[in-house]
């Protein structure tokens, strides 16, 4: 079955003004849909087609070499954007509780802590990527990846492994429109929006 583009979770001017109608238009409608698009031009017509998005971004080394750079770009894109969406939310943000909250503080020292380190790894991504909190090996770590690579791909396709509890999109085209060049503001607004009740049930069923 062909991959599918799944309506945005909120209305697109709902995380307003952290993050503006028209970037979430644009982002959804036309950066999403093209990787679904080209993500289900990639593998028409193989038997990877069988296969959910997860199975098939985290075993790219055996995607047939001819097709694998398209797979890993727009099946990445697909599954990254699918997530953040889905981490944000409208009147969140403030801080996380209970379990995730004492082991952010217990690995990073505290909140803010966690927060520097994670702006950092969004900020210091050159070009194009993602920045993640990912539990690997019954630990949190702060990572980013390049382009659309994402944790579930593994150490040797992205350079980072683990269970990915959080993820911010650092393109331009996330927050271009709105913040121009300056991808810190944007990362700091995205505080305002992140999901903690459901980051904390990706811990608990992560560990
Ligand atoms: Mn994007």
């Amino acid at each position: 079955m062909a991959h599918e583009l799944a309506p945005l979770p909120y209305f697109k001017d709902s995380l307003e003004p952290h993050i503006d109608a028209l970037t979430m238009e644009i982002h959804h409608g036309r950066h999403h849909k093209a990787y679904v698009d080209n993500l289900n031009k990639a593998i028409a017509g193989t038997p990877l087609e069988g296969l959910s998005i997860e199975a098939l971004i985290a075993d790219i080394s055996n995607v047939p070499e001819n097709i694998r750079g398209p797979v890993r770009n727009n099946g990445g894109g697909h599954w990254n954007h699918t997530f953040f969406w889905n981490i944000l939310a409208p009147n969140a943000g403030g801080i996380p509780r209970g379990e995730l909250a004492d082991a952010i503080t217990a690995t990073f020292g505290s909140f803010a802590d966690f927060q520097a380190k994670f702006e950092a790894a969004g900020v210091g991504r050159f070009g194009s990527g993602w920045a993640w909190l990912v539990l690997n090996g019954g630990k949190l770590e702060v990572v980013s990846t390049a382009n659309q690579d994402n944790p579930l791909m593994g150490k040797a396709v992205a350079g980072v492994e683990g269970k990915v509890l959080l993820g911010v999109d650092v393109w331009e085209h996330a927050y271009y429109l709105k913040y121009q060049n300056l991808r810190a503001g944007y990362l700091k607004a995205v505080w305002n929006l992140v999901n903690w009740p459901k980051v904390s049930a990706l811990y608990a069923a992560a560990k």
